[in-house]
């Protein structure tokens, strides 16, 4: 296989790991520290996992321990979206596991959750590993979104388990993914089965985080390259000064991915969804008040200028969330006869009858092309994808007709002459950061520390990101410390709780307390393309999200 110089080059790094993971590993020993408790709910919780809730903190210390080296055959499943670095927890895993004991097997399953359930896998060897050291995506094993969590999915894991001798399984995904990890981890032990399962917190999206998760993984890879994208896209902007440019950014429901590339690019606009919200903003308030600032800048000669847009920004304006609620719940219910329906017209009108009066109008407002992207096909649990959702060019429409009436009304006399992007798929395969590289690494290996220990029901934790790798530290968080109960369909559900963008974080409150000046201004960075090799000020920063919220 034809190899480029980069990856060449970053077969060999070697990534960093915290201080306590560089000791030799049978002398790695876990420290119990205080019993937890869920975030909420906490009697309820404790009734819905009476064997794995309330587990305590885990963090490792030098020193001896028993069952060193024991023999372990681990399954390891992706869930979810690529997000990059997920081929360093891989080979973390598989590197702290044959250190362990060389006899002990890494089974990947194939294409995500589905991998288990049909019993589709590879054994990973060395040299499968080698060629896939410090590279973006996650081919070597695939990924997938079939949900693991009913009982006779959950009764056929055991089956497959049983089959391989295999005692431990890796769930790496985000907070649905880890949701159900737990779940798994109470069903074996309730069922008296030994297997261990252990999560690693993963979503480019960086929703997966709380006190005791400071990142999911990808994250920071993901916003370098969409920020150097939009640092670019901010240059020619710049010299050209000729267009508006309108960025929509991956996030499928926080705003997270937006605010870090704000946070470093310093655009003229980022919309953040949570205050959208916040405030209850309609479409109509925040054309204006991005037509307010088009037409400010155009007062001093500038006609161009950036706007940031997250991709979940649709399901924070108030009105669209109540019509893309009944949109998902009208195309459960009538799906074999929506899906009759060949044309997208006769898709739209019949839609169009069967809404609310108010939704109705709001559907109505919109333009065909939007209307038939929010009668797409819903994902895996009914809801609308919103990466499909092109609301970078509905602002430009609504925009466009705002400032002509500005013009006719003598309130603006620029020009406006736009363009539209998308960045999400571009980032989740990157080739992972140096910070995405030792984070998912140190995951990947830190997991089989726990998994040695028998501590099933953890989330592989990695913390203190914001300083130099060797302070790290390393440990476990039990998955039920996260949860709460939330409404759904219908139903009360446990779950890790999503982690939305804070208006009362620092992150938040730095972008808010500069954007009006650059807004007007034109305060634009440019944090050009990741570097892998140099002084680690230029190739080992963490996020702009990290060091604020940490205050570093
Ligand atoms: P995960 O949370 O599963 O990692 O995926 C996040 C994400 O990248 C979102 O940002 C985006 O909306 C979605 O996946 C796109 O999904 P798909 O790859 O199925 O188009």
């Amino acid at each position: 296989m034809k190899v480029s110089a980069l990856q060449q080059a970053r077969y060999s790094y070697n990534p960093k790991l915290p201080l306590i993971l560089r000791e030799d590993i049978s002398k790695i020993r876990p420290v119990l520290g205080q019993k937890t408790q869920s975030v909420s709910d906490q009697e309820k919780l404790q009734k819905l996992f009476p064997n794995t809730y309330g587990l305590p903190k885990v963090s490792f210390e030098k020193g001896d321990k028993k069952d060193a080296g024991k023999k372990m055959n681990v399954g390891v499943i992706l869930s979810g979206g690529q997000a990059p670095g997920g081929h360093n927890v891989i080979s973390g895993l598989y590197d702290a596991l044959k250190k362990a004991n060389p006899e002990s097997q890494l089974y990947g399953f194939i294409g995500g959750p589905s991998g288990i359930l049909e019993d589709k896998y590879i054994i990973m060897t060395d040299e499968l590993i080698d060629e896939y050291r410090n590279t973006g995506g996650i081919d070597i094993i695939g990924s997938g979104r079939t949900k693991l969590e009913s009982q006779d999915q959950f009764a056929v894991c055991t089956e497959v388990c049983h089959k391989h001798n295999i005692n431990a399984i890796v769930i790496i995904g985000g907070d649905d993914s880890n949701t159900n990890a737990a779940v798994l981890a109470e069903y074996f032990r309730a069922k008296g089965e030994s297997i261990c399962v252990v999560g690693c917190p993963k979503t480019i999206d960086g929703d997966l985080k709380n006190e005791s998760i400071e990142a999911s993984f990808g994250f920071d890879t993901a916003t370098k390259t969409y920020s150097e994208l939009i640092g670019n896209i901010e240059r020619d902007a710049n010299s050209a000064r000729k267009y508006w440019h309108f960025i929509r950014l991956m996030g499928r429901s926080a705003s997270h991915i937006a605010l870090e590339c704000a946070l470093q690019t310093q655009p003229n606009i980022c919309l953040i969804g949570e205050e959208v919200e916040a405030k209850n903003q309609s479409i109509e308030d925040i054309t204006n008040y991005i037509a307010d600032i088009v037409a400010k800048r155009a007062e001093n000669g500038n006609n161009f200028g950036v706007i940031l847009v997250p991709e979940g920004l649709v399901e924070f304006v108030p009105s669209l969330k109540m019509l893309i609620r009944e949109i998902n719940d009208l195309l459960a219910s009538v799906e074999k006869e929506f899906n009759a329906i060949d044309s997208i017209k006769e898709k739209i009108s019949f839609v169009e009858q069967k809404l609310s009066k108010q939704s109705r109008s709001v559907f109505d407002s919109l333009p065909d092309e939007i209307k038939g992207q929010l009668l797409a096909d819903r994902d895996a649990h009914g809801n609308v994808q919103v990466s499909k959702i092109e609301t970078e060019k509905l602002l430009i429409q609504t925009v466009e007709k705002r400032l002509k009436e500005m013009k006719a009304a003598g309130t603006y006399k620029g020009k406006f002459s736009t363009q539209n992007h998308f960045f999400g798929y571009e980032g989740r395969c990157a080739f992972p950061s140096n910070f995405d590289a030792d984070y998912c690494y140190s995951l990947g290996y830190n997991a089989v520390l726990l998994l040695e220990a028998n501590l099933t029901g953890y989330l592989s934790s990695v913390t203190q990101l914001s300083k130099p790798a060797d302070q790290w530290q390393a440990g476990g968080i039990p998955i039920t410390m996260m949860m709460n109960l939330e409404q759904r369909h219908g139903e009360l559900k446990p779950v890790i709780r999503k982690a939305l963008v804070e208006l009362d974080g620092e992150p938040f409150k730095y972008f808010a307390s500069h954007r009006d000046e650059w807004a007007v201004g034109t305060c634009f960075t440019f944090p050009g393309a990741i570097q892998y090799y140099g002084p680690a000020e230029v190739c080992d920063q963490s996020t702009m999200t990290l060091k604020l919220e940490h205050k570093n």
